[in-house]
């Protein structure tokens, strides 16, 4: 494979009104979302449930890509298609989350490290046979009392650019995500200086480590007050905040950035990113891999039951939709009541 099409899949997953869905949570964090509706995580739950959002007619309208877990990239649908075989034939780049998870950082409390480089070089190449062409790992970065520590930094950054030269050299887009947690008291200017601490080291490394600007994607955190902060940053704030890091610590060579929700709103993660693209033309496409943001209305419609499945189907087709309008700047909250009274 060549460069162009490292660079055309990266284009293709930041394609103008369109951005990717994580449906990538590990068998821990599905389980955990699946409680929510009081339903047991079975292989064949979590099969039904990524089916009914793989399947939402017209949804490849405002999804360009979708990032799979181990076990979904080796399910099928109903009729034995492959998920990463059915996404492709509706023009939706199928994606694959390659680290291990975030574990305790040695001598660090509170302080966590992405696992997962041992044997990735050979687990890469499998899962281009299985279809994917594009990849992602996530470093977690939490804010507390004298933390994120240089330390924790540099170790994850680090990782994050031998992960991402990996794939590179596989023929697999990465898509770099350093997130720093939104939890704790901190206010949006210690978001601020965490976040661009954080970028900062992420593209030494990946510069240090010959990564492709131009092949890649950044997906990071949008700069936020903490949860329990005693007071919220409101949207202009947030919007000027994430932009001006993003300014100040990504080159304009990488195509895009497509940010994670992060604990979110549905509402505030789809009106942050509209807010943003209003301000623009940006360098990068500004966009969207959501998670929890895109399918939290779709979980709580579906609870678990085949009879819902259209509702559950119709709440994921609109959250898309409404991002998509995002990706313009052109959302706006009566978007939401025109949902509700449908
Ligand atoms: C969908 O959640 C992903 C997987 O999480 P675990 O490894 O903990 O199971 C996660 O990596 C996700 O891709 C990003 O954090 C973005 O998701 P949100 O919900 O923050 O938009």
């Amino acid at each position: 494979m060549s460069h162009h099409e490292l660079r055309d899949t990266a284009e293709a997953l930041v394609a103008p009104g369109k951005g990717i869905l994580a449906a990538d949570e590990s068998t821990g964090t599905i389980e955990k979302r699946f409680r929510s509706i009081d339903l047991e995580s079975t292989e064949e739950s979590r099969k039904a449930y990524r089916d009914l959002l793989f399947t939402t007619d017209g949804v490849e309208e405002f999804i360009s890509g979708v990032i799979l877990y181990d076990e979904t990239i080796r399910q099928s649908s109903g009729d034995g298609t492959r998920f990463a075989e059915l996404l492709a034939g509706r023009g939706i780049v199928p994606g694959i989350k390659v680290d291990k998870g975030a574990k305790q950082l040695a001598l660090a409390p509170g302080e966590k490290i992405t696992e997962g480089l041992d044997g990735l070089r050979e687990r890469l190449a499998e899962y281009r046979e299985l279809g994917a062409r594009f990849t992602k790992w996530r470093a977690v970065i939490t804010i507390g009392e004298r933390i994120p520590s240089e330390y924790c930094i540099w170790t994850n950054a680090h990782a994050l650019a031998r992960y991402a030269a990996l794939s590179q050299e596989a023929g697999l887009v990465p898509i770099v995500e350093p997130e720093v947690l939104m939890d704790g008291e901190h206010t949006i200017e210690t978001a601020y200086r965490v976040t661009s601490r954080v970028q900062n080291a992420v593209f030494t490394e990946l510069h240090d480590q010959r990564v492709e600007l131009e092949d890649m994607l950044l997906k990071p955190n949008m700069v936020l007050s903490g949860y329990d902060a005693a007071e919220q940053a409101s949207v202009d704030e947030v919007a000027e905040q994430t932009l001006r890091c993003l300014y100040r610590n990504v080159p304009a060579a990488v195509p895009g950035i497509v940010f994670l929700s992060g604990g979110q709103s549905d509402e505030l993660a789809t009106e942050h990113l509209s807010a943003m693209n209003a301000r623009g033309p940006h360098p990068w496409q500004l966009s969207f891999s959501y998670g929890r943001a895109l399918q939290a209305p779709a979980l709580k419609a579906w609870r678990g039951d085949t009879g819902n499945r259209e509702t559950a189907q119709r709440a994921f087709y609109h959250r898309a939709k409404l991002n998509g309008a995002a990706r313009y700047g052109e959302y706006t909250r009566e978007m939401e009541d025109v949902a509700a009274a449908a």
